[in-house]
């Protein structure tokens, strides 16, 4: 099974997930919850996997969340991936958080992160602001698994088995004004439940933006489970964003503020050190970050090094985007 790995970073190649797997693992977490297990009732490798799970005691979900019976939901075939889902473990202990400190094992740490209640304001240049409850917002979209890439400027990657809907459908909802031109996102701001945000030198909260046509295209996708699941904490719950073109700082999380605006939303990273890290963040082998390569990435859960693809893979979808727009800095 791909939810656990019993030594070294190796995934033999038969461990790709499907639906099937998503609702036998469903079925075995609702029958664990009930109490009711018999050990031979489920396949061996669920249990050992639950089991390690439980041994390195990473949540893969957030216990209890009122949103659990929308998941799992259909994958969308449309989004190819040529490499291994990364392991859910693997991802879940392996994550960029600030908001609860600059460490690889965040996932500790972002289980203080209340995500009920969980309001999300849609305001600026729309027809009418609103604040929307995060579970009336599930009702209101349509949910779908994507299989993506997620590559992070640290020169990391992981395949991803997010759930969620959309950004334009969201851009539907909240009915911008014909002169917004970004749609500017922003995390919370806590630092009394944030430990992380006690660290004055960052510019909390978290934002990022794109343009109104990066909104519209078919690849942004509000993230709100992982793995068949409401997605843990550590992810970014209840709801992040998904750019699987753009390296991984872009795909904010905890998204508690949507805005529509004319101005070009100034980023997390660009107001730290926009040397390094702009507006753009396309992917791109070729662009050195001031520091180090970016021509290949370490693959997650395998000890592969595979050259880094422009575009991370998906230009088909998204080249069109930056056709003319030579004088701006795309990939950093
Ligand atoms: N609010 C918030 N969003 C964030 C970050 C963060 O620190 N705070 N880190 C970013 C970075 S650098 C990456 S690589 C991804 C990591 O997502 P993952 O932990 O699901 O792999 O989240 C991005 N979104
Ligand atoms: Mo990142």
């Amino acid at each position: 099974m791909f939810y656990f790995r019993r030594k070294g970073w190796e995934v033999p190649d038969s461990q790709a997930t499907d639906e099937a797997i998503f609702m036998s693992r469903r079925r075995f977490a609702k029958s664990l919850a009930a109490g009711s297990i018999l050990a031979t009732a489920a396949p061996a490798a669920l249990i050992a996997g639950s089991g390690e799970a439980l041994a390195k005691r990473v949540p893969l979900t957030v216990e209890g969340d009122p949103s659990a019976d929308l998941y799992p939901v259909i994958r969308n075939p449309r989004y190819k991936f040529s490499r291994e889902i990364t392991p859910a473990e693997i991802n879940a202990s392996y994550n960029n958080f600030y908001e609860f400190g600059s460490h690889k094992s965040v996932w500790k740490a972002a289980q203080d992160l209340k995500t009920r209640p969980w309001m999300v304001k849609v305001d600026g240049m729309v027809e009418k602001p609103f604040d929307i409850a995060i579970d009336d917002l599930l009702k209101q979209v349509r949910l779908e698994e994507r299989v993506y890439r997620h590559r992070c400027v640290e020169a990391w990657s992981m395949v991803v088995p997010w759930s969620g809907f959309p950004l334009a459908d969201l851009v539907k909802l909240a009915k911008p004004l014909g002169k917004a031109k970004y749609v500017r996102f922003e995390s919370f701001h806590d630092s009394g439940m944030a430990s992380g945000q006690k660290a004055f030198w960052y510019p909390w909260p978290y934002t990022e933006g794109v343009t109104m046509a990066e909104a519209m295209n078919e690849l942004p996708f509000m993230v709100t489970g992982a793995y068949g699941q409401p997605m843990a904490k550590q992810f970014g719950a209840p709801l992040r964003l998904a750019l699987p073109w753009k390296y991984g700082f872009k795909h904010i999380k905890s998204i508690q503020r949507v805005t529509f605006t004319d101005q070009r939303p100034e980023t997390f990273w660009e107001k730290l050190a926009a040397r390094e890290y702009g507006f753009w963040a396309n992917v791109n082998p070729e662009v050195t970050h001031p520091r180090w390569s970016q021509a290949t990435e370490r693959v997650l859960g395998s000890q592969e090094r595979v050259p880094t693809q422009l575009y991370n893979g998906y230009g088909e979808f998204v080249a069109s985007l930056y056709e003319g727009m030579k004088g701006e800095a795309l990939f950093k």
